[in-house]
């Protein structure tokens, strides 16, 4: 079976969790833990990322090589179409994702993170003493965010990804008032792409993670819960119903509006 190393929280992990569940193709979760687990991630494939797709004997880093390879091993239900404007377009729209959703969406998270002290336990993972817990949560915001700006996430930085996320939606709904998908009548590898990579601007409801509780169905203040990007929003809902696969069976079905990540 095919094995997946990744993070549950990774957007980029989403992302290939989306192209697999697309094509219908059963694989194994495995879990790293950031740092120490890494290790195993970078003896088998010379890098110490997550996604990591692991094929029998063939190992596969980096996400968009993830779906190059899934299409070129697994050609039903391709991700990438054959007609050249769509082709291109989903290219193009995978490629600008990445770089674009993937890498702001993970800013203005830890921009969340860095206002709100529950959120900063709540996404240790669940077997975290509750002693390191409370003194992950007890950081205080502003000493963060001083940290932060040392490596580019810092209080400007943040507001600028910020506003450029905005931009990024405005456009995705725009797209998405003329057509179903984004680049046309049929899901291709942009749609997948895009909706895994803003996995952090809006959590999935648990039955498709194995989330946190206190993350479940909640979204960052001003954008993920922002009436202004509902078609956004729906459309990522119903590529979620009708295409991944839900791994975790909830009693609760309620289709209840997302609740922000509170933020004092
Ligand atoms: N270009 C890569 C990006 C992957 C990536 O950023 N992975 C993050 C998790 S979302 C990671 O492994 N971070 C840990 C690290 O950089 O050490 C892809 O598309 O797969």
């Amino acid at each position: 079976m095919l094995e997946l190393y990744q993070f549950e929280l990774s957007q980029y992990s989403e992302k290939v969790r989306f192209l697999l569940d697309y094509k219908g193709l059963e694989y194994r979760k495995i879990e790293v833990t950031p740092g120490v687990g890494q290790v195993e991630v970078f003896q088998m494939s010379g890098q110490r990322q997550v996604p990591v797709l692991k094929d029998g004997e063939t190992v596969v880093a980096d996400s968009t090589e993830i779906a190059m390879y899934l299409d070129r091993t697994y050609p039903d239900r391709p991700l990438v179409p054959s007609s050249a404007k769509e082709r291109g377009l989903s290219l193009m729209m995978e490629e600008w994702a990445d770089e674009s959703i993937g890498i702001k969406s993970r800013k203005a998270f830890i921009g969340a993170l860095n206002r709100n002290e529950a959120l900063r336990a709540a996404v240790l993972p669940p077997d975290t003493p509750d002693f390191v817990k409370s003194i992950v949560s007890g950081i205080p915001s502003d000493l963060l965010e001083t940290i932060g700006s040392g490596v580019g996430v810092g209080g400007e930085a943040l507001k600028a990804a910020e506003g450029s996320l905005k931009q990024d939606l405005d456009a995705l709904c725009l797209i998405l008032g003329e057509q179903p998908y984004l680049t046309g009548n049929t899901p291709t590898l942009a749609d997948f792409s895009v909706a895994g990579l803003s996995l952090l601007l809006k959590f999935p409801e648990k039955s498709f993670l194995d989330l946190p509780e206190q993350l479940a169905g909640k979204a960052l203040p001003g954008i993920g819960d922002n009436p202004a990007y509902e078609a956004f929003f729906n459309w990522r809902d119903r590529l979620y119903n009708d295409y991944r696969q839900a791994t975790v069976s909830t009693s609760s079905t309620s289709a209840s509006a997302p609740s922000s990540i509170e933020i004092e």
